[in-house]
């Protein structure tokens, strides 16, 4: 259980920026985010202090920037992660023979539900479920008893393989794969719209530092993205394919993509849960993919720039976290008509057309976790199944 702070951001609006390394505008984009959760922290703790329920104050978890973790809460959350890759997997081989590990559970799950989870209604409730249920599982099947993590990108866009999350230590998520010849940028097309284009990075190869060396990856690859207008794809994602877990951390796009200005404006400039859920994952034929897209392809190799299987990279949880912790600013900015906001359907850009995602749409996380889960108990983070913030 996290200790409650509650004079945290109070403190911290005090406190001169260290970045010196941004621009003017990019430095005001800092003050401003700043202030924004400010705002939407202090609603929150509005809403707990007149809860009677039970998230109250003294019951609700905190989550919290990687870089403040200390050395030892580090490692014990990495030890957790190491937990569920070395624990036997609750997925029959059946069903997903490529499933080895607890951790290739959440794989699986997210593999088989590519399609009805991104550009839908559900796309931020999922992954917000998605990630609390992982998390559930490394307190009740591994131990873990710290608070869970966000990257906070753009802290790090000046230099993604010195941060804390990236840095190669033994208390980062691993750092950059060996480096290899890259054939040209990154080519992401999508049906007729217009293709994204990125810059390589300096890796690409097999991931040599940190916890995570001798990971192996179990399943894909789907739709990895490679350097060129390349997608490797097996014909079936969940058979058994071990080989190396490979980065190819690229600093130039998490720069482009989630600075300190591109999140303070996805946050302030779409008022409207469509728009916000679009320019998030990117308007598709806007030639950009968003923060969401920042961060997965920032990360790069395999599967870190898999749609399917991104979820193999230790650092997704820390990713979406953050998208989850941008959501929540946004939602409690105007917590009356954002909480319950949805729009949407159950398909991948509506394609193939399906029905408007509502609050009792019902959504699941296969041989992960057991039951349905109601979008209804999943709109808030301090109501219904959760009880937690982000500082
Ligand atoms: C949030 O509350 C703290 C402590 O009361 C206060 O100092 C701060 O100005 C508030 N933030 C905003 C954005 O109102
Ligand atoms: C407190 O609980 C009662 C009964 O469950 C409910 O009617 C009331 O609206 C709640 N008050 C608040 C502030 O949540
Ligand atoms: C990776 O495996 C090698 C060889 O078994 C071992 O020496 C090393 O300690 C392992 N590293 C980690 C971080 O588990
Ligand atoms: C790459 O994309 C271009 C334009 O979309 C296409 O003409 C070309 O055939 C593609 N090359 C490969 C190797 O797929
Ligand atoms: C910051 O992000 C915005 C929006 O994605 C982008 O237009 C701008 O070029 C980025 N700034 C830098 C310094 O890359
Ligand atoms: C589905 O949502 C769209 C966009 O909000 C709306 O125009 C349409 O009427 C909805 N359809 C149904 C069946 O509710
Ligand atoms: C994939 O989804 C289908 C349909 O819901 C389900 O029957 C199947 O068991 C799922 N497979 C995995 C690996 O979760
Ligand atoms: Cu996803």
């Amino acid at each position: 259980m996290v200790g409650f702070k509650p004079l945290v951001w109070g403190l911290l609006a005090c406190q001169p920026l260290a970045q010196a390394y941004l621009n003017a505008e990019d430095a005001a984009s800092a003050s401003e985010l700043s202030r924004l959760v400010s705002q939407a922290y202090n609603q929150s703790i509005d809403s707990l202090s007149s809860s009677n329920g039970s998230c109250t104050l003294e019951t609700v978890h905190v989550r919290r920037n990687w870089d403040v973790f200390s050395t030892a809460e580090k490692k014990e959350y990495i030890d957790a992660v190491l937990c569920l890759q070395s624990t036997s997997p609750k997925t029959p081989a059946s069903v997903a023979p490529g499933v080895k590990t607890r951790y290739d559970d959440f794989v699986a799950t997210h593999i088989n539900q590519t399609l009805e989870i991104h550009y839908t209604g559900t796309f931020l409730i999922w992954h917000r479920t998605f990630v609390w249920v992982f998390d559930q599982a490394l307190r009740e099947e591994c131990g873990y008893s710290g608070a869970f993590p966000y990257w906070d990108w753009p802290s790090t866009t000046e230099n993604l393989e010195k941060s804390s999350v990236f840095d190669g230590s033994d208390t980062s998520l691993s750092g950059n794969g060996w480096h290899i010849p890259h054939e040209g940028e990154i080519v992401l097309s999508l049906g007729d719209y217009a293709p994204v284009i990125l810059p390589p990075g300096n890796g690409g190869g097999c991931v040599v530092s940190g916890p995570f060396v001798n990971y192996t990856i179990n399943l894909g690859p789907a739709a990895l993205a490679l350097p060129g207008n390349r997608t490797l794809a097996v014909a079936n994602p969940l058979d058994y394919n071990p080989r190396c877990f490979r980065r190819d951390l690229t600093t130039e796009i998490i720069r482009s993509l989630a600075n300190y200005t591109a999140v303070v404006d996805l946050i302030t400039q779409n008022d409207d849960i469509w728009d916000f859920e679009m320019v998030m994952q990117g308007v598709p034929g806007s030639g950009v993919i968003g923060v969401h897209g920042g961060g997965h392809y920032s990360m790069g190799g395999d599967p870190g720039r898999d749609l399917y299987v991104s979820p193999g990279d230790p650092a997704f949880w820390h990713h979406h976290r953050m998208i989850d912790r941008v959501y929540w600013i946004w939602q409690n900015l105007d917590p009356a008509t954002r909480i319950t906001a949805i729009s949407g359907t159950g398909t991948f850009l509506n394609d193939p057309v399906s029905a408007n995602t509502t609050l009792d749409t019902e959504i699941n996380y296969g041989y992960a976790v057991p039951g349905q889960f109601v979008m209804r108990d999943l709109m808030s983070t301090i109501e219904g199944k959760f009880c937690y913030i982000y500082e």
